[in-house]
């Protein structure tokens, strides 16, 4: 792996391998681990794929937090099987990114020290059981309009990846979706509940679609290469289309007093979130930022006599291979 690397930065510039490369994707053609590609592909894809990785495994997180506090057995076996599939679809991703030529190890010290994000939307509390309802419906429903259309990206593992997190992210939401329907046609608090829970939870779903496209800095060569197959603004209109229609069906109210459907376009008008406070979370301010990234940074550390030990088995291994030969 390293000396392919070594060579592909030797050809980095060669407008015959960059003309030929693009003619691949251009093509519809899978990238596979092997095939020579330029550094800024590898490079966006590692970013993209390992911090997608990261959400996954960050945004168990949430709703781990109402795994003891479940209101029946049913619900607690339920959640506690989507917050494993969560666990899964980071596992699927890293292996993905690790076939770029990046260690697990070093996309876990990225994450720990601040040099790579997980998704906004994971630094907000879940403050009561309709969150749960929320998170299925609006996060999970967020992450598969954003993920059905990876399943076409250009890079094959990731691509792969995305069609079997697919299937499991549309359990998640109709699970989310189940409780709210629950709790709408519940008592008026249960209602309410589920009402308050959409308030807090509908401005930071929208965010997770990225900043609007004249902000964005990786779109146009990220969908040049087939890495992101829509722009950040096209899924954030395609999710409110969406969205919409099933709140009302909950009888619930979208907060945002600019909703209006727009004959002409044939989609919905709709206030933008307020990005001052997206960058804000970015940056590490959200409200959760600093419990979450404590919770991982001390998983890490708690799972720190697994690895030795492991490792450690691995050399005895290979010693008595070697005193057997
Ligand atoms: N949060 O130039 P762009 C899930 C950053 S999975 C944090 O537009 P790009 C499952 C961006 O990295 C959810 N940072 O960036 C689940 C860049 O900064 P950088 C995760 C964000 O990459 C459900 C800067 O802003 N899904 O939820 C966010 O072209 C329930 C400029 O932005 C994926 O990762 C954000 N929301 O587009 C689990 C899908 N948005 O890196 C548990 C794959 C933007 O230069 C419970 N990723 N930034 O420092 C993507 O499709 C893209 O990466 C986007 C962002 C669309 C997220």
């Amino acid at each position: 792996m390293y000396a392919q690397m070594i060579k592909s930065e030797a050809t980095q510039d060669d407008p015959a391998l960059l003309e030929a490369f693009q003619a691949r994707i251009d093509d519809n053609q899978k990238i596979e681990p092997k095939d020579w590609m330029p550094e800024g592909y590898r490079k966006t894809l590692i970013r993209q794929i390992g911090q997608h990785a990261h959400s996954e495994i960050v945004g168990q997180l949430p709703e781990g937090n109402w795994i003891t506090r479940a209101p029946t057995l049913e619900r607690k076996a339920i959640l506690l099987a989507k917050v494993q599939d969560e666990a899964g679809h980071g596992l699927y991703l890293y292996c993905a990114a690790e076939t770029l030529g990046v260690s697990r190890d070093e996309l876990f010290e990225m994450l720990h020290s601040g040099r790579m994000k997980y998704s906004s939307i994971f630094n907000y509390p879940t403050l009561t059981w309709a969150d749960m309802g929320a998170v299925g419906w609006l996060v999970d429903g967020a992450a598969i309009m954003n993920q059905v259309p990876l399943q076409r990206t250009s890079y094959g593992p990731y691509a792969r990846a995305m069609v079997r997190i697919c299937k499991e992210e549309s359990f998640h939401q109709r699970q989310g979706y189940d409780i709210m329907m629950k709790m709408c046609k519940g008592t008026d608090a249960q209602k309410k509940m589920a009402q308050d829970a959409l308030n807090r939870l509908w401005y930071p779903s929208l965010m997770m679609f990225g900043p609007s496209d004249k902000d964005s800095v990786h779109s146009e060569q990220s969908m040049a290469w087939k890495i992101k197959m829509n722009t950040n603004d096209e899924l954030r209109q395609k999710f409110v289309d969406q969205t919409v229609p099933q709140a009302e069906y909950l009888g619930l109210s979208v907060p945002d007093e600019n909703l209006k459907w727009n004959e002409e376009k044939g989609g919905y008008d709709f206030s933008e979130p307020d990005w001052s406070e997206f960058y804000d979370v970015l940056k590490g301010n959200g409200p959760c930022n600093t419990e979450r990234l404590n919770t991982r940074k001390q998983a890490w550390a708690d799972g720190a006599w697994v690895r030795e030990g492991m490792l450690a088995h691995a050399a005895k291994k290979r010693i008595a291979k070697v005193a057997a030969q």
